[in-house]
Protein backbone atom coordinates (compact mmCIF):
# COMPACT_ATOMS: atom_id res chain seq x y z
CA UNK A 1 0.00 0.00 0.00
CA UNK A 2 0.99 3.46 -0.67
CA UNK A 3 0.37 5.32 3.02
CA UNK A 4 0.41 9.27 3.84
CA UNK A 5 0.84 9.60 7.66
CA UNK A 6 0.04 13.51 9.44
CA UNK A 7 1.92 13.63 12.45
CA UNK A 8 3.54 16.10 14.54
CA UNK A 9 7.44 15.79 14.44
CA UNK A 10 7.90 16.63 17.81
CA UNK A 11 8.79 14.39 20.90
CA UNK A 12 5.42 14.23 22.11
CA UNK A 13 4.05 10.48 22.09
CA UNK A 14 1.45 11.33 18.94
CA UNK A 15 4.82 11.80 16.72
CA UNK A 16 6.66 8.91 18.29
CA UNK A 17 4.10 6.43 17.49
CA UNK A 18 3.48 7.37 13.93
CA UNK A 19 6.89 7.73 13.33
CA UNK A 20 7.25 4.35 14.50
CA UNK A 21 4.30 2.86 13.13
CA UNK A 22 5.85 4.32 9.38
CA UNK A 23 8.79 2.52 10.11
CA UNK A 24 6.96 -0.62 11.01
CA UNK A 25 4.86 -0.78 7.91
CA UNK A 26 7.66 0.58 5.56
CA UNK A 27 9.63 -2.78 6.66
CA UNK A 28 7.00 -4.54 5.26
CA UNK A 29 7.20 -3.13 2.18
CA UNK A 30 4.22 -0.38 1.87
CA UNK A 31 5.38 3.16 1.08
CA UNK A 32 5.17 5.71 3.67
CA UNK A 33 4.71 9.10 3.16
CA UNK A 34 5.64 11.24 5.79
CA UNK A 35 3.23 14.52 5.80
CA UNK A 36 4.32 17.31 8.93
CA UNK A 37 6.01 20.75 9.20
CA UNK A 38 9.57 18.87 9.92
CA UNK A 39 10.91 15.97 9.86
CA UNK A 40 9.72 13.65 12.55
CA UNK A 41 12.23 13.17 15.69
CA UNK A 42 12.76 9.67 15.33
CA UNK A 43 12.44 9.34 11.63
CA UNK A 44 15.65 7.86 10.23
CA UNK A 45 15.49 8.31 6.79
CA UNK A 46 17.41 5.94 5.46
CA UNK A 47 14.87 3.30 3.75
CA UNK A 48 13.92 3.05 0.59
CA UNK A 49 10.34 2.69 1.40
CA UNK A 50 9.94 5.67 3.34
CA UNK A 51 9.51 9.69 1.93
CA UNK A 52 9.51 12.55 4.36
CA UNK A 53 7.13 15.79 2.59
CA UNK A 54 7.60 18.91 4.64
CA UNK A 55 4.32 20.85 4.72
CA UNK A 56 5.69 24.66 4.45
CA UNK A 57 3.43 27.47 5.75
CA UNK A 58 4.39 30.79 3.97
CA UNK A 59 4.85 33.47 6.13
CA UNK A 60 2.43 36.26 5.50
CA UNK A 61 2.15 39.75 8.02
CA UNK A 62 -1.34 40.05 7.31
CA UNK A 63 -1.87 37.08 9.74
CA UNK A 64 -1.59 36.59 13.50
CA UNK A 65 -2.12 33.01 12.99
CA UNK A 66 -0.37 31.29 9.47
CA UNK A 67 -2.96 28.73 8.48
CA UNK A 68 -1.19 25.02 8.36
CA UNK A 69 -4.56 23.71 8.18
CA UNK A 70 -4.64 25.27 4.28
CA UNK A 71 -0.95 24.41 3.99
CA UNK A 72 -1.86 21.01 5.22
CA UNK A 73 -4.50 19.81 3.22
CA UNK A 74 -3.33 21.27 0.03
CA UNK A 75 0.01 19.09 0.50
CA UNK A 76 -2.35 16.22 1.03
CA UNK A 77 -4.18 16.85 -2.27
CA UNK A 78 -0.88 17.45 -4.18
CA UNK A 79 1.04 14.38 -2.49
CA UNK A 80 -2.04 11.91 -2.42
CA UNK A 81 -2.92 12.42 -6.67
CA UNK A 82 1.01 12.34 -7.11
CA UNK A 83 2.74 9.49 -5.48
CA UNK A 84 -1.28 7.51 -5.51
CA UNK A 85 -1.61 7.30 -2.39
CA UNK A 86 -4.17 4.41 -1.35
CA UNK A 87 -4.81 5.47 2.60
CA UNK A 88 -4.56 8.51 4.52
CA UNK A 89 -3.97 8.17 8.37
CA UNK A 90 -3.60 11.05 10.62
CA UNK A 91 -2.57 11.06 14.28
CA UNK A 92 -4.05 13.44 16.11
CA UNK A 93 -7.20 15.04 15.97
CA UNK A 94 -6.69 18.56 15.71
CA UNK A 95 -6.07 19.88 13.26
CA UNK A 96 -5.44 16.88 11.24
CA UNK A 97 -8.49 15.16 10.67
CA UNK A 98 -10.21 18.22 10.21
CA UNK A 99 -7.17 19.10 7.02
CA UNK A 100 -7.62 15.43 6.29
CA UNK A 101 -11.26 15.61 5.45
CA UNK A 102 -10.94 18.92 3.61
CA UNK A 103 -8.17 17.12 1.27
CA UNK A 104 -10.74 14.15 0.69
CA UNK A 105 -13.45 16.79 -0.05
CA UNK A 106 -11.25 18.68 -2.95
CA UNK A 107 -9.91 14.99 -3.89
CA UNK A 108 -13.50 13.77 -4.62
CA UNK A 109 -14.05 16.85 -6.54
CA UNK A 110 -11.49 15.05 -9.06
CA UNK A 111 -13.25 11.73 -8.64
CA UNK A 112 -10.10 10.72 -6.20
CA UNK A 113 -11.92 8.83 -3.25
CA UNK A 114 -9.25 7.49 -0.10
CA UNK A 115 -9.79 6.69 3.05
CA UNK A 116 -9.02 8.16 5.86
CA UNK A 117 -8.32 6.89 9.50
CA UNK A 118 -8.03 8.70 12.96
CA UNK A 119 -5.89 8.23 15.52
CA UNK A 120 -6.65 9.63 18.52
CA UNK A 121 -3.79 9.99 21.34
CA UNK A 122 -5.41 11.65 24.20
CA UNK A 123 -4.46 15.48 24.54
CA UNK A 124 -6.12 16.22 21.39
CA UNK A 125 -9.34 14.94 23.15
CA UNK A 126 -9.13 15.10 27.04
CA UNK A 127 -7.10 18.39 27.41
CA UNK A 128 -7.21 21.10 24.20
CA UNK A 129 -9.98 19.22 21.98
CA UNK A 130 -12.90 18.95 24.33
CA UNK A 131 -12.14 23.25 24.84
CA UNK A 132 -15.57 24.92 23.27
CA UNK A 133 -13.70 26.09 21.06
CA UNK A 134 -12.96 23.28 19.34
CA UNK A 135 -15.24 21.05 20.64
CA UNK A 136 -17.59 21.37 17.37
CA UNK A 137 -14.76 20.40 14.24
CA UNK A 138 -13.29 17.88 16.46
CA UNK A 139 -16.51 16.06 16.98
CA UNK A 140 -17.52 16.78 13.27
CA UNK A 141 -13.81 15.63 11.83
CA UNK A 142 -13.55 12.56 13.81
CA UNK A 143 -17.13 11.79 12.65
CA UNK A 144 -16.16 12.27 8.97
CA UNK A 145 -13.14 9.87 9.39
CA UNK A 146 -13.55 6.13 7.99
CA UNK A 147 -12.04 4.41 10.93
CA UNK A 148 -11.08 6.10 13.96
CA UNK A 149 -8.93 4.33 16.61
CA UNK A 150 -8.05 5.41 20.04
CA UNK A 151 -4.41 4.07 22.03
CA UNK A 152 -6.27 2.76 25.10
CA UNK A 153 -10.07 1.06 26.20
CA UNK A 154 -9.67 4.67 28.40
CA UNK A 155 -9.35 7.21 25.83
CA UNK A 156 -11.93 5.42 23.78
CA UNK A 157 -14.81 5.89 26.85
CA UNK A 158 -13.39 9.52 27.44
CA UNK A 159 -13.82 9.96 23.68
CA UNK A 160 -17.74 8.87 23.89
CA UNK A 161 -18.16 10.38 26.85
CA UNK A 162 -16.70 14.24 26.18
CA UNK A 163 -17.95 14.08 22.51
CA UNK A 164 -20.84 13.31 20.53
CA UNK A 165 -19.62 10.66 18.68
CA UNK A 166 -21.76 8.40 16.21
CA UNK A 167 -18.29 6.22 14.69
CA UNK A 168 -17.25 3.26 16.04
CA UNK A 169 -14.24 3.65 17.64
CA UNK A 170 -11.32 0.42 17.81
CA UNK A 171 -8.86 0.62 20.38
CA UNK A 172 -5.40 -0.39 18.73
CA UNK A 173 -2.76 0.19 21.95
CA UNK A 174 0.74 1.99 21.39
CA UNK A 175 3.59 -0.75 20.88
CA UNK A 176 7.73 -0.84 21.27
CA UNK A 177 9.70 -2.33 19.24
CA UNK A 178 11.25 -5.29 21.60
CA UNK A 179 14.01 -5.85 19.39
CA UNK A 180 15.54 -2.59 19.13
CA UNK A 181 16.36 -3.52 23.20
CA UNK A 182 18.58 -6.31 22.68
CA UNK A 183 20.90 -4.96 19.87
CA UNK A 184 21.05 -1.49 21.61
CA UNK A 185 22.41 -2.76 25.18
CA UNK A 186 26.17 -2.27 24.49
CA UNK A 187 25.84 1.37 25.01
CA UNK A 188 24.87 1.45 28.20
CA UNK A 189 27.23 3.33 30.02
CA UNK A 190 25.89 3.73 33.59
CA UNK A 191 29.15 4.86 35.34
CA UNK A 192 28.57 8.40 33.86
CA UNK A 193 25.60 8.43 35.91
CA UNK A 194 25.80 7.49 38.96
CA UNK A 195 28.38 5.49 41.12
CA UNK A 196 27.98 1.77 41.88
CA UNK A 197 25.95 1.41 44.88
CA UNK A 198 23.65 4.22 43.70
CA UNK A 199 20.45 3.82 42.04
CA UNK A 200 18.97 5.13 39.32
CA UNK A 201 15.30 6.57 39.00
CA UNK A 202 14.06 8.37 35.58
CA UNK A 203 11.75 10.66 34.90
CA UNK A 204 10.89 11.21 30.64
CA UNK A 205 7.79 13.63 29.42
CA UNK A 206 7.57 16.83 27.70
CA UNK A 207 7.39 18.90 31.09
CA UNK A 208 3.97 20.16 30.35
CA UNK A 209 1.62 20.69 33.83
CA UNK A 210 0.19 17.42 32.97
CA UNK A 211 3.00 15.70 34.09
CA UNK A 212 3.15 16.72 37.58
CA UNK A 213 6.92 17.60 37.76
CA UNK A 214 6.89 18.65 40.90
CA UNK A 215 5.62 15.36 42.57
CA UNK A 216 8.39 13.32 40.67
CA UNK A 217 11.07 16.17 42.74
CA UNK A 218 8.95 15.28 45.91
CA UNK A 219 8.97 11.62 45.33
CA UNK A 220 12.67 11.41 44.50
CA UNK A 221 13.24 13.52 48.14
CA UNK A 222 11.95 10.82 49.89
CA UNK A 223 13.43 8.30 48.13
CA UNK A 224 17.46 9.68 48.44
CA UNK A 225 16.48 10.35 52.33
CA UNK A 226 16.63 6.01 52.77
CA UNK A 227 18.33 5.15 49.53
CA UNK A 228 21.55 6.18 47.62
CA UNK A 229 19.82 7.27 44.28
CA UNK A 230 19.84 9.76 41.20
CA UNK A 231 17.45 11.21 39.45
CA UNK A 232 17.24 11.82 35.27
CA UNK A 233 15.39 14.24 33.98
CA UNK A 234 14.85 14.18 30.45
CA UNK A 235 13.07 15.99 28.43
CA UNK A 236 12.43 19.96 28.32
CA UNK A 237 9.49 22.40 29.04
CA UNK A 238 7.37 24.34 30.73
CA UNK A 239 7.93 22.94 33.86
CA UNK A 240 11.61 22.52 33.77
CA UNK A 241 12.81 25.68 35.44
CA UNK A 242 10.43 25.39 38.40
CA UNK A 243 11.95 21.87 39.14
CA UNK A 244 15.66 22.98 39.14
CA UNK A 245 14.54 25.74 41.06
CA UNK A 246 12.87 23.10 44.00
CA UNK A 247 15.83 20.89 43.63
CA UNK A 248 18.29 23.78 44.69
CA UNK A 249 15.71 24.54 47.73
CA UNK A 250 14.94 20.78 48.56
CA UNK A 251 19.50 20.75 48.42
CA UNK A 252 19.04 17.98 46.26
CA UNK A 253 20.35 19.63 42.86
CA UNK A 254 23.62 17.64 42.76
CA UNK A 255 21.42 14.72 42.90
CA UNK A 256 19.62 15.49 39.62
CA UNK A 257 20.56 15.70 36.64
CA UNK A 258 18.43 17.27 34.01
CA UNK A 259 19.41 15.91 30.39
CA UNK A 260 17.07 18.09 28.10
CA UNK A 261 15.44 16.63 25.06
CA UNK A 262 16.97 13.12 24.05
CA UNK A 263 15.61 10.88 20.61
CA UNK A 264 18.09 8.22 22.74
CA UNK A 265 16.03 7.45 25.31
CA UNK A 266 17.25 3.85 25.14
CA UNK A 267 20.39 4.80 26.14
CA UNK A 268 19.11 6.44 28.87
CA UNK A 269 16.47 3.50 30.61
CA UNK A 270 18.97 1.13 29.63
CA UNK A 271 20.47 1.46 33.28
CA UNK A 272 17.74 2.86 34.60
CA UNK A 273 16.08 1.07 37.88
CA UNK A 274 13.02 2.93 38.10
CA UNK A 275 10.37 5.22 36.25
CA UNK A 276 8.30 7.64 37.40
CA UNK A 277 4.80 8.85 35.98
CA UNK A 278 2.89 10.61 38.37
CA UNK A 279 0.98 12.42 35.74
CA UNK A 280 -2.64 13.93 36.07
CA UNK A 281 -3.94 12.71 32.56
CA UNK A 282 -2.25 9.91 30.51
CA UNK A 283 -4.09 8.06 27.56
CA UNK A 284 -2.10 5.76 27.59
CA UNK A 285 1.99 6.21 28.33
CA UNK A 286 4.02 5.61 25.63
CA UNK A 287 6.95 6.51 27.91
CA UNK A 288 6.56 3.88 30.62
CA UNK A 289 6.29 1.09 28.18
CA UNK A 290 9.74 2.46 26.75
CA UNK A 291 10.78 2.15 30.31
CA UNK A 292 9.54 -1.33 30.65
CA UNK A 293 10.72 -2.38 27.59
CA UNK A 294 13.78 -1.51 29.06
CA UNK A 295 13.20 -3.37 32.20
CA UNK A 296 12.60 -0.61 34.07
CA UNK A 297 9.68 -0.42 36.68
CA UNK A 298 7.05 1.89 36.79
CA UNK A 299 5.83 4.06 39.73
CA UNK A 300 2.82 6.38 38.38
CA UNK A 301 -0.56 7.25 38.88
CA UNK A 302 -3.87 5.62 37.84
CA UNK A 303 -4.84 8.48 35.69
CA UNK A 304 -6.85 7.40 32.21
CA UNK A 305 -5.07 4.39 30.44
CA UNK A 306 -1.85 3.92 32.85
CA UNK A 307 -3.71 0.62 34.40
CA UNK A 308 -3.88 -0.57 30.99
CA UNK A 309 0.01 -0.53 30.66
CA UNK A 310 1.79 -0.69 34.04
CA UNK A 311 0.17 -3.33 36.29
CA UNK A 312 -0.03 -2.85 40.15
CA UNK A 313 2.41 -4.64 42.35
CA UNK A 314 3.68 -6.81 38.99
CA UNK A 315 5.37 -3.74 36.82
CA UNK A 316 5.36 -1.39 39.10
CA UNK A 317 2.57 0.45 41.12
CA UNK A 318 -0.64 2.55 40.70
CA UNK A 319 -1.77 4.94 42.70
CA UNK A 320 -4.09 8.16 43.09
CA UNK A 321 -2.78 11.82 41.43
CA UNK A 322 -0.96 13.36 43.97
CA UNK A 323 -0.62 10.25 46.64
CA UNK A 324 3.49 11.37 46.95
CA UNK A 325 3.65 9.45 49.63
CA UNK A 326 2.19 5.81 48.95
CA UNK A 327 4.54 6.50 45.51
CA UNK A 328 7.33 6.97 47.46
CA UNK A 329 6.45 4.34 50.00
CA UNK A 330 6.09 1.50 46.87
CA UNK A 331 9.30 3.52 45.07
CA UNK A 332 11.66 2.29 48.11
CA UNK A 333 9.89 -1.01 48.34
CA UNK A 334 10.90 -1.77 44.63
CA UNK A 335 14.33 -0.55 45.13
CA UNK A 336 15.56 -1.54 48.73
CA UNK A 337 17.12 -4.67 47.77
CA UNK A 338 18.56 -6.39 44.62
CA UNK A 339 16.54 -9.44 44.67
CA UNK A 340 12.94 -7.26 44.93
CA UNK A 341 14.23 -4.78 41.90
CA UNK A 342 15.16 -7.96 39.63
CA UNK A 343 11.81 -9.46 40.04
CA UNK A 344 9.78 -6.27 38.98
CA UNK A 345 12.43 -5.32 36.31
CA UNK A 346 11.71 -8.92 34.75
CA UNK A 347 7.91 -8.75 35.16
CA UNK A 348 7.92 -5.06 33.72
CA UNK A 349 9.76 -6.77 30.43
CA UNK A 350 7.35 -9.36 30.36
CA UNK A 351 4.42 -7.17 30.20
CA UNK A 352 5.79 -4.72 27.51
CA UNK A 353 5.94 -7.81 25.42
CA UNK A 354 2.54 -7.75 25.02
CA UNK A 355 2.97 -4.22 23.12
CA UNK A 356 5.32 -5.95 21.21
CA UNK A 357 5.32 -4.30 17.30
CA UNK A 358 4.57 -7.60 15.85
CA UNK A 359 1.59 -7.92 17.92
CA UNK A 360 0.11 -4.31 17.33
CA UNK A 361 1.55 -3.32 13.72
CA UNK A 362 -1.23 -6.31 12.06
CA UNK A 363 -4.11 -4.72 13.51
CA UNK A 364 -3.31 -1.43 11.76
CA UNK A 365 -2.67 -3.30 8.31
CA UNK A 366 -6.34 -4.84 9.03
CA UNK A 367 -7.81 -1.85 9.64
CA UNK A 368 -5.94 0.07 6.45
CA UNK A 369 -7.46 -3.24 4.16
CA UNK A 370 -10.69 -3.14 5.48
CA UNK A 371 -10.92 0.35 5.28
CA UNK A 372 -9.99 -0.39 1.16
CA UNK A 373 -12.32 -2.96 1.13
CA UNK A 374 -15.38 -0.64 1.70
CA UNK A 375 -14.28 2.66 -0.05
O1 LIG B 1 1.49 13.88 26.74
C1 LIG B 1 2.41 13.81 25.93
O2 LIG B 1 3.55 13.51 26.25
C2 LIG B 1 2.19 14.15 24.49
C3 LIG B 1 0.97 13.53 23.95
C4 LIG B 1 0.93 13.59 22.44
O3 LIG B 1 -0.15 13.78 21.95
O4 LIG B 1 1.92 13.43 21.75
O5 LIG B 1 0.90 12.17 24.36
C5 LIG B 1 -0.35 11.51 24.25
O6 LIG B 1 -0.18 10.50 23.26
C6 LIG B 1 0.76 9.48 23.61
C7 LIG B 1 0.88 8.52 22.43
O7 LIG B 1 -0.33 7.91 22.13
C8 LIG B 1 0.32 8.77 24.89
O8 LIG B 1 1.26 7.77 25.23
C9 LIG B 1 0.23 9.82 26.02
O9 LIG B 1 -0.28 9.16 27.18
C10 LIG B 1 -0.72 10.94 25.62
N1 LIG B 1 -0.66 12.00 26.63
C11 LIG B 1 -1.71 12.34 27.40
O10 LIG B 1 -2.77 11.76 27.35
C12 LIG B 1 -1.47 13.43 28.39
Amino acid sequence: MNIAIVCYPTFGGSGVVATELGIALAKLGHQIHFMSYKQPVRLNLLNPNIHFHEVNVPQYPLFLYQPYELALSSKLVESIKKYDIDILHVHYAIPHAYAGYMAKKMLAEEGIHIPMVTTLHGTDITLVGNHPNYKPAVTFSINKSDVVTSVSQSLKDDTLRLFNIKKEIEVVPNFIDISQKKTSFTDCQRELMATPDERIVTHISNFRPVKRISDVIDIFYNIQKEIPAKLLMVGDGPERKPAEQKCKELGIKDKVIFLGNSNEVDKILCFSDLFLLPSERESFGLAALEAMMNKVPVISSNAGGIPEVNLNGISGYLSDVGDIEQMSKHAIDILKDDITLEIFKEKAYEQAERFDVNEIVPKYVAIYESALAIH
